[in-house]
């Protein structure tokens, strides 16, 4: 409605215009749902609408960052091997000229609260605007990567300079030349940023706290050729996608690290090294996620390729450590394509924030212990409220009186990572306890979103309005997660996938570890036995 006019009433209410609010948009219109899409941003791409900082570029390879539909990928090429940002954008245009998606979104409006009305047996949600929209259905799609984390460093509202959020970077574009830049932050975020700033500022200071374990990107410009020789092997790969941990063409090798000779085993690193990607990190010896020592193998050769490209051996001891930071895999690693060499330019200065604590930001700079890092520009690359943040931090009221932020305060509860008790006929992609974490964007848009639509569908079909998850299932899908979490090395490193980053976030594995196919093969059973650890009515 407009603001104090009636209400609109719509089968399906879509927030987020990523790949997997677009997914379901033009699924659900086609099935003939009454349904509409609202998204903050004022234009399509989800997280590659907010993070425009210079560098900003995916961590999957384009083959598979895109729908697998083969009347999109037929007439689409990327340029390169890890398009950036501005591309990836041309990409969500290419498919709104499409499919004609735009027509059912509403831009610029953010979704502020929502309450699930028993007597209505809708969702009453409000958006900025003032406008009241009430649907049967809630999806969420709002990404794992919604809500930026900014931590509470004094004096950052007094600094004179320019300071951004990486995941918030202003539209317009902010030019680093001949700048003094510091960031802080080596995530994937920083790791980009720093790579760009290294290139363009006049000098550039890196405020680390961990190192990232940064693995080869081996980016390369692909020309029509290379696309139609790939294009012949797409609906292949896309269909192994399903069958492989993480959702790619490749998958984990299925031996021990410690039950082949040393010897094969450094071959073995070596060739996935030169494959590059994440190769090294998901299509590596399948117990390197639960054995330490194999793990071990893993890390050490990490650090010696990675040690042997910087210069100074006090830099090279911060980057990549002889004694691991934690296990290798158990924290995201990020794609790199010069990042070590920029520790070699004179111009640029590691601070290590574990000798070195910032005390304050200032009008003119950063403090730390050892004195004043003058800046012109300070990139917050500091990460994200992951996962659960996008979600809580909308008001989502459901049928127990409290919010969703209020119940996943005592730990997450989400039967199959895409509903809870208390929530009825809300549903999430990417959510908690689902694979999105280690799958990339575009294959869990898809596998998620299929079975969101096919349920929604099967509701229709048989009369059914409403759809709640048991508290029964949520706790046993929690209690699966844990069973696989404490068998794994996930839990030690302090990272966004254990919730670890965010102050007060109950430390719990947040990603689901037991890989697409367990997932996706779970998510079958539940609705062949018609959607079991659900109540429908
Ligand atoms: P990440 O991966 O969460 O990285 C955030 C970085 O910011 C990380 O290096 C943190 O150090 C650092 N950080 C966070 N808080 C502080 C404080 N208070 N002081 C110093 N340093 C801090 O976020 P990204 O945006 O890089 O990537 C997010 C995901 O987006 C990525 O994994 C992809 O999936 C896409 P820490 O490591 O915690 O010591």
């Amino acid at each position: 409605s407009r603001p104090g006019g009636t209400p609109e009433e719509l089968d399906v209410l879509i927030v987020g215009a990523g790949f997997a609010g677009l997914y379901q948009l033009d699924h659900l219109r086609r099935l003939g749902f009454r349904v509409a899409l609202y998204e903050a941003g004022a234009d399509l791409g989800g997280i590659w609408h907010w993070n425009c900082y210079p560098g900003a570029r995916v961590d999957t390879y384009a083959q598979l960052y895109q729908y697998s539909r083969e009347d999109l990928w037929r007439d689409w090429e990327y340029s390169e091997l890890y398009p950036g940002w501005s591309e990836l954008r041309d990409y969500f245009h290419y498919v709104d000229r499409k499919l004609d998606l735009s027509r059912d979104i509403r831009f610029g409006t953010r979704v502020t609260a929502a309450e699930f009305s028993s007597d209505l047996n809708r969702w009453i949600v409000q958006s900025g605007d003032g406008r009241v929209v009430r649907p049967r259905f809630l999806v969420m799609c709002t990404g794992f990567a919604a809500k930026p984390y900014l931590p509470e460093i004094a004096g950052l509202e007094e600094f004179g300079g320019a300071w951004h959020h990486t995941g918030l970077w202003p539209q317009g574009g902010l030019d680093l030349t001949g700048k003094r830049v510091g960031v802080i932050g080596t995530g994937a975020s920083g790791v980009q940023v720093i790579q760009e700033a290294g290139r363009q500022a006049a000098h550039l200071t890196v405020f680390q706290r961990t190192p990232n374990l940064a693995l080869p990107m081996r980016q390369r410009k692909l020309d029509h050729a290379e696309h139609e020789r790939m294009k012949a092997h797409y609906p292949e790969w896309f269909a192994l996608r399903s069958r492989t941990f993480a959702g790619f063409d490749y998958d984990m090798i299925p031996k021990n690290a410690l039950e082949v000779s040393a010897a094969e085993r450094r071959a073995t690193y070596e060739a996935l090294w030169e494959q590059g990607g994440f190769v090294p990190w998901l299509g590596t010896y399948q117990d390197m996620f639960s054995n330490e020592a194999a793990n071990l193998t893993a890390y050490e050769f990490w650090r010696d390729t990675v040690r042997a490209r910087i210069k100074d051996p006090t830099l090279a001891e911060k980057l990549a450590p002889t004694t691991p930071p934690h296990p290798f895999g158990v924290k995201r690693p990020c794609l790199e394509q010069w990042y070590y060499e920029v520790y070699n330019q004179s111009n640029v200065r590691l601070v290590d924030l574990n000798e070195d604590p910032i005390e304050r930001v200032t009008r003119t700079g950063v403090r730390t212990r050892s004195g004043e890092h003058p800046l012109d520009i300070l990139v917050m690359a500091t990460g994200f409220d992951s996962l659960t943040g996008g979600l809580t931090a909308i008001g989502l009221r459901g049928t127990e009186g409290e919010t969703l932020g209020q119940k996943w305060g005592r730990g997450v509860r989400a039967h199959l990572g895409m509903a809870s008790a208390g929530f009825p006929n809300l549903l999430y992609i990417y959510g908690p306890q689902s694979p999105s974490a280690f799958c990339n964007g575009p294959t869990c848009a898809e596998l998620q979103g299929e079975w969101v639509v096919a349920c929604l569908e099967y509701l229709r079909r048989h009369d059914l309005t409403r759809i709640e998850a048991t508290h029964a299932a949520e706790e046993d899908w929690r209690g699966h997660v844990q069973e696989m979490t404490e068998t794994s090395l996930f839990p030690r490193a302090r990272s966004w996938y254990m919730g670890a980053n965010i102050p007060g976030k109950p430390r719990e594995l947040l990603a689901y570890p037991g890989g697409l196919p367990m997932y996706l093969q779970k998510t079958r059973d539940c609705a062949e036995a018609g959607y079991s650890g659900f109540t429908l009515a």
